[in-house]
């Protein structure tokens, strides 16, 4: 599969992702003037650019079009095919909250997988609770951890650490060899094109569920709520047939389409409310956040209006 058949509407005669090769080369040699467009299926209608000053990596790896150029306002940008990921500026809104929303919904999580997130920006995250004694990466693309090694090393420091095991695997595929493991599971997942797609399916999220311990609560990337409304309301009743209890929660991030990312929260057993935390970051770890508190816990999933009724649509319930 190519990049255009991910993204048939990535081209563009001023951005990154052209369709011939002597663009591609062309913007490698150049300097301040160009800029990185952002187009995808997923958003039709509209593209978002960042000026890019440098490009530091660009190729392909045999999963996916990895790129990192150093930006003009965003910091270094990690962008898997045509798409950003992370940038320096921002990426703390989202890892923030993918990770500390279940977590401190969680009374000590100790197992904990992430799926996807090659960056380590989740991991970093993750390593922030003292209960945790072990990490599994699942990342099916080791080039992407490599590269964030040597472009993003603020993030994939956490890496390294001693409780980090990593698996270049299909996610899909170790959930099912691991009934029953973990306390936690986080899916960051790229977009629902490529790679990514099976990450959105029935099939992905039963294998959550049987992955997790009977406390266990996953947080799977839920796409943008002014952008992808019919999928978030499909996925959430797909969620709510499967789970005890589920909400749907969000975060603010300017560089993603929208300026804006959502997140599906699974718990396996009944829970009163998932939008209240049951712990507290102490002192330590409030000074290593920016994003998160445990107001705008509670905060991310009041939802917009339009959202809400949307989700009650389906009958949906927190
Ligand atoms: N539309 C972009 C969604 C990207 C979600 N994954 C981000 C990975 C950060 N660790």
């Amino acid at each position: 599969m190519t990049t255009d058949d991910r993204h048939p509407q990535s081209s563009s005669s001023d951005g990154l992702y052209q369709d011939d090769d002597d663009e591609d080369k062309k913007l490698h040699n150049s300097n301040t003037s160009d800029w990185f467009t952002e187009r995808s299926v997923l958003w039709p209608g509209q593209a978002q650019s960042l000026q890019v000053e440098q490009v530091l990596f660009h190729q392909k790896s045999q999963f996916q079009d990895i790129l990192v150029f150093q930006s003009k306002t965003y910091g270094k940008v990690l962008v898997l095919d045509g798409v950003i990921q992370v940038t320096e500026r921002d990426e703390f809104a989202y890892q923030e909250m993918i990770v500390h929303l279940p977590m401190f919904s969680h009374h000590g999580p100790e197992q904990v997988l992430v799926i996807g997130g090659g960056d380590g920006g989740v991991v970093r995250e993750v390593l922030k609770h003292k209960s945790v004694r072990q990490v599994v990466l699942c990342e099916i693309d080791s080039m992407v951890v490599q590269v964030c090694k040597t472009y993003l090393p603020q993030l994939s420091a956490s890496l390294d650490d001693p409780r980090v095991k990593i698996e270049y695997l299909d996610g899909a595929e170790y959930l099912r060899n691991h009934p029953n493991t973990f306390d936690v599971i986080i899916t960051d997942s790229s977009d629902p094109v490529g790679p990514a797609d099976v990450l959105f399916q029935r099939p992905f999220y039963q294998s959550l569920h049987a992955a997790l311990k009977p406390d266990g609560i996953c947080a799977c990337q839920a796409e943008s709520m002014w952008l992808h409304m019919d999928l978030i309301r499909s996925l959430m009743q797909t969620c709510r047939s499967i789970f005890a209890s589920v909400a749907y929660a969000y975060t603010m991030i300017p560089s993603y389409p929208g300026g804006q990312i959502g997140f599906a929260i699974c718990s396996k057993s009944v829970r009163d409310s998932l939008t209240k935390p049951l712990r507290e970051p102490n002192a330590v770890t409030t000074q290593s956040l920016k994003y998160y508190c445990p107001e705008i816990h509670e905060a991310a999933f009041v939802l917009p209006l339009f959202a809400k009724r949307e989700l009650e649509k389906e009958d949906y319930s927190g």
